[in-house]
């Protein structure tokens, strides 16, 4: 068994302060930074969206933060502009530790579909890249935590699983926006794939 870490999107956007700032975001930072030792490999990802991207209501005629559009590949909820290529929102947490990162995998770079998961874009097939660096790397256990527990945690340990890695979720180390019900939500479809909640 060979084990890593995924660290999902604990980035200055995310934290008190940020654009999609998600309550007490940063307090997951010393806990994971904690646990990084105790695995073989530490995977850091980090949202990474080109200016106008199509998930943000400001791209789309008289559409607020948080309305939901159909979108050519299902459902997908508007939010403020976030994490923009190269600004500070960006960033990562000033204290995440980065020093044991074998790699940090960006997604939400194709303007026209978001992407959630670390795994897949929001249309569930064009891959990160990150299964075959894993797979390649022999392992077989993920750890995941991070930001949001309902949404990018949510949906990669959903692919994680789908992929065949065992897959915890450390949900002391997860922080969630919950948005009408989706963390409880999240929890049934995780708990449903074989995802352990830890
Ligand atoms: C996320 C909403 C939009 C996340 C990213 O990291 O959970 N949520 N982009
Ligand atoms: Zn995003």
């Amino acid at each position: 068994m060979t084990h890593a870490l995924v660290v999902i999107d604990v980035q200055t956007g995310f934290c008190p302060g940020g654009n999609l700032a998600v309550p007490d975001g940063d307090a997951v930072v010393p806990g994971i930074n904690a646990l990084m030792d105790g695995f073989a490999h530490v995977v850091l990802t980090q949202d990474w969206h080109p200016a106008g991207h199509s998930s943000f209501a400001s791209a789309h005629d008289g559409r607020a933060p948080y309305d939901v559009v159909a979108m050519p590949y299902g459902p997908q909820v508007l939010w403020p502009d976030h994490c923009v290529q190269g600004t500070a929102d960006a960033a990562f947490h000033p204290d995440l530790r980065t020093d044991r990162a074998r790699a940090i995998v960006r997604k939400g770079m194709n303007p026209a579909i978001d992407s959630y998961s670390a795994f897949f874009e929001n249309d569930r097939t064009t891959p990160t890249g990150l299964e075959g660096l894993l797979r390649t790397l022999g392992v077989t256990d993920l750890t995941l935590v991070g930001l949001a527990t309902d949404f990018c945690v949510n949906y990669s340990a959903l692919d994680a699983a789908r992929l065949g890695f065992a897959t915890t979720v450390r949900e002391d180390l997860t922080r969630a926006i919950d948005l009408d019900g989706s963390l409880a939500a999240a929890r049934d479809a995780m708990r449903g794939a074989g995802v352990a909640l830890a």
